[in-house]
């Protein structure tokens, strides 16, 4: 049974039990209803606890189940029931309470949190608002002003906060939380029912709404859910207690039904799918990785040294020189210095961090490692090389990694005695900071030591992703296939500016062209002149940004790229030396410019992203769409309230994207070469996840 039905001392207690975190499906919803009545129509019954089994208090409404429509009771149902109760009824609070849970708990007559309880709202993050009376309950509770904080940025609060801003009446230590709250309970049963539907509420300061409203046409561009919860809030003062509820429900149905939310919880449920690999590494030993190396003191070196320390990780940093040991421990410390001064991380958090990370000129000091990451210039010579020495100075048991971005980690793995404990882990910079680590799997890697890093990124807060071998694997391969197509539409008559406002107004937090004056334009030039020998002499090629490189335009650390700036700006301003390079290499390559509008610039990248995005599942580079879009969310930028390309081209129409790459082809042959599998689905009408079963990449 979903909620069993105790009595104790004349309190009936109605657990909630529905692993794995109590979500309140239709059955636990029902079940809860039923209980309530009877513990209520019990005389022997003078007090109720609702309390949850296992680790969390419950996760809140059952998401899998916004698509299957309304079922009863509705969740705004049951607390209007809890609420209206002639016996008081106190929430017993621990683990996650969140959502629909915390609106349950508002319904209550009081609230018990445990120490280590997480309260939130984190409806907006699902592109939805809190649908059980949460928009109208929490102002009365704690006031609109820490109402809209917490529903707006679905952020969580810990359990002392929660009792400060009178969230919850009490927080008690853990082991304790039954006995408290029946104790609250019996408390009440004397004193009577205190609702807080009756409370009134105080005024919020008068320039609040407007102040909000400006701050969400800067954060919340594009989306639905958080102009809509703040319009719920404000009716909430405006509006009867019961018509306030009613208006909250009708926006909540409308937000559900819609585009941002669905996309939102595909992302919700692609992230908890892709820590997911079945057999691949069902059944398999993870091996402790308690000592981490890295070799390369960079940029990249640093940041994966940090992301490391802030998991609590002693990690050791070679670099092939004393100078750039102590340069890398200097960024370390700078930066760990900067995150104290703004208050993200204490005192003493700073200096453990810093202790955690040492730096060494010496292979040798890697011996001890369980995990080793190469972080060294991107050249696969010199890679090879690094993977030799590996092999010689770390225990058998160490895991090698390449943090490649690109090149074949087969060959790398086949420098080692053992490429069993070799793959590639894709930090993004900065690597202290973003989320997602590509987990690369050549053919020879054992599946004990992909759980092993699995475990290891898990650790670190970060999303892991497992892809194959390919040049880019999934991210930067499919960037690669927008980021021509940007380059062409120059050619054809765009501009930097132009293309870069199309792409934000998608929703991407940057342009392709203002990314690449932030990543500075020489590296990939370099890479560039790298593969200039083996380009195919008739296949279609872009020389605009060498032609920029030529003159020493390399992005923002120049003061000049694709736009320019002013001296300490980072404010892009479009450049009419771009724009005359730009109209003259149209002119020498024979095109007569036109007008682009923002849909073909938006239906060529993102078009010609999708169509390589279904090459990698044809070749299973990635196994299910979904992953494509979780890498593509926490990698580069790409909005999670559109779910990830895969998701928006569904959305958007996948014949619709195969009829551009098609035209794309005719004009651009092997440059763009369409996916079968995206023509066949779009011929089908169906989406990327009917028309493959998931292959382990
Ligand atoms: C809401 O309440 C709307 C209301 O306003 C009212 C409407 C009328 N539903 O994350 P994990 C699954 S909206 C269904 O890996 P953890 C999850 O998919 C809701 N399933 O564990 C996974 O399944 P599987 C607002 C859910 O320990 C399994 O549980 N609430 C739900 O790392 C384990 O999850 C939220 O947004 C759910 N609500 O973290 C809370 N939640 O094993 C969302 C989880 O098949 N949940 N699952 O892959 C969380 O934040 C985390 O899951 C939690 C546990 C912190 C609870």
């Amino acid at each position: 049974m979903p909620v069993t039905l105790d009595k104790r001392e004349g309190v009936a207690l109605l657990t909630l039990d529905n692993p794995p975190v109590n979500a309140l499906g239709a059955q636990v919803k029902s079940a809860l209803g039923s209980r309530l009545e009877a513990a209520l129509a019990d005389a022997s019954v003078t007090a109720i606890v609702i309390l949850g089994a296992g680790r969390h208090f419950s996760a809140g409404a059952d998401i899998r189940e916004f698509d299957a429509g309304t079922n009863t009771p509705s969740l705004p149902d049951l607390t209007g029931r809890i609420e209206k109760a002639g016996k008081p009824v106190i929430a017993a609070l621990h683990g996650t309470v969140a959502g629909g849970a915390l609106e349950l708990a508002l319904a209550c007559h009081g609230r018990v949190a445990e120490e280590g309880a997480q309260l939130s709202l984190p409806e907006v993050t699902l592109g939805i608002l809190p649908g059980a009376g949460g928009t109208v309950r929490l102002p009365r509770l704690v006031g609109v002003e820490a109402a809209l904080d917490l529903i707006l940025n679905g952020r969580k609060v810990a359990a002392d906060e929660a009792a400060a801003l009178r969230l919850v009446d009490e927080v008690v230590p853990r082991g304790t939380l039954l006995a408290r709250a029946m104790n609250l309970a019996e408390r009440a049963a004397r004193k009577g029912v205190r609702r807080t539907r009756d409370l009134t509420v105080a005024a919020p300061p008068p320039d609040l709404f407007a102040r909000i409203e400006a701050d969400l046409r800067k954060t919340a561009r594009g989306r639905k859910a958080p102009q809509a919860a703040l319009e719920c809030v404000r009716r909430a003062l405006a509006l009867p207690f019961d018509e306030a509820l009613l208006a909250e429900r009708d926006a909540f149905l409308t937000l559900v039904g819609g585009e941002e939310s669905r996309a939102l919880r595909h992302v919700f449920f692609a992230e908890r799918e892709a820590q997911k690999f079945g057999e691949l590494t069902k059944g398999t030993t993870v091996r402790a990785i308690r000592r981490v190396g890295v070799v390369g003191f960079g940029t990249m070196g640093a940041g994966i040294a940090m992301a490391f320390a802030n998991a609590g990780l002693p990690v050791v940093v070679t670099d092939a020189t004393q100078e750039g040991v102590d340069g890398g421990l200097a960024k370390v410390r700078a930066s760990y210095e900067e995150s104290r001064a703004k208050g993200r991380i204490t005192g003493a958090e700073c200096a453990e961090r810093i202790a955690l990370v040492r730096g060494a000129s010496d292979y040798s000091a890697l011996s001890e490692s369980d995990l080793v990451i190469e972080a060294v210039f991107e050249e696969m010579d010199i890679k090879r090389q690094v993977f030799r020495r590996l092999d010689e100075v770390c225990h058998d048991r160490a895991i090698l990694a390449t943090n490649t971005s690109s090149l074949d980690v087969d060959r790398i793995a086949e420098e080692t005695k053992d490429p069993s404990r070799v793959l590639g882990l894709h930090f993004f910079s900065p690597a202290n900071i973003m989320k997602l680590v590509e987990v690369v799997r050549p053919a020879t890697v054992s599946a004990s030591v992909l759980s092993s890093c699995l475990d290891v990124v898990k650790r670190m807060g970060k999303t892991g992703v497992i892809v194959g071998v390919c040049d880019g694997f999934v991210g930067n391969r499919m960037l690669y296939a927008y980021r021509r197509q940007a380059d062409f539409l120059l050619e054809e008559g765009a501009l930097p500016a132009q293309i870069d406002r199309a792409i934000r107004e998608f929703g991407m937090a940057m342009g392709p062209f203002q990314v690449s004056d932030v990543a500075g334009l020489d590296i990939s030039w370099r890479i560039r002149k790298r593969q200039a020998a083996t380009r195919p002499k008739d296949q279609r090629y872009s020389p605009i940004a060498d032609r920029l490189c030529e003159i020493g335009r390399f992005g923002q650390k120049t003061g000049a790229g694709w736009y320019r700036y002013e001296k300490g700006s980072r404010a892009p301003i479009a450049d009419p030396e771009v724009e005359a390079l730009v109209k003259a290499v149209s002119a020498e390559l024979g095109f007569t410019r036109r007008e682009i509008t923002d849909d073909e610039i938006v239906g060529r990248c993102f078009g010609a992203m999708v169509n390589e995005g279904a090459l990698i599942l044809e070749e299973s580079v990635a196994a299910r769409s979904g992953d494509i879009d979780v890498i593509w969310v926490h990698g580069y930028g790409f909005p999670r309230h559109r779910g990830g390309p895969m998701h928006w081209a569904e959305g958007f129409g996948l014949a619709r994207i195969a009829a551009v790459v098609d035209r794309m082809h005719a004009e651009q042959g092997s440059l763009v070469r369409p996916s079968v599998l995206l023509q066949q689905l779009a011929r089908d009408g169906k989406g990327f996840g009917e028309g493959l079963s998931p292959q382990p990449c």
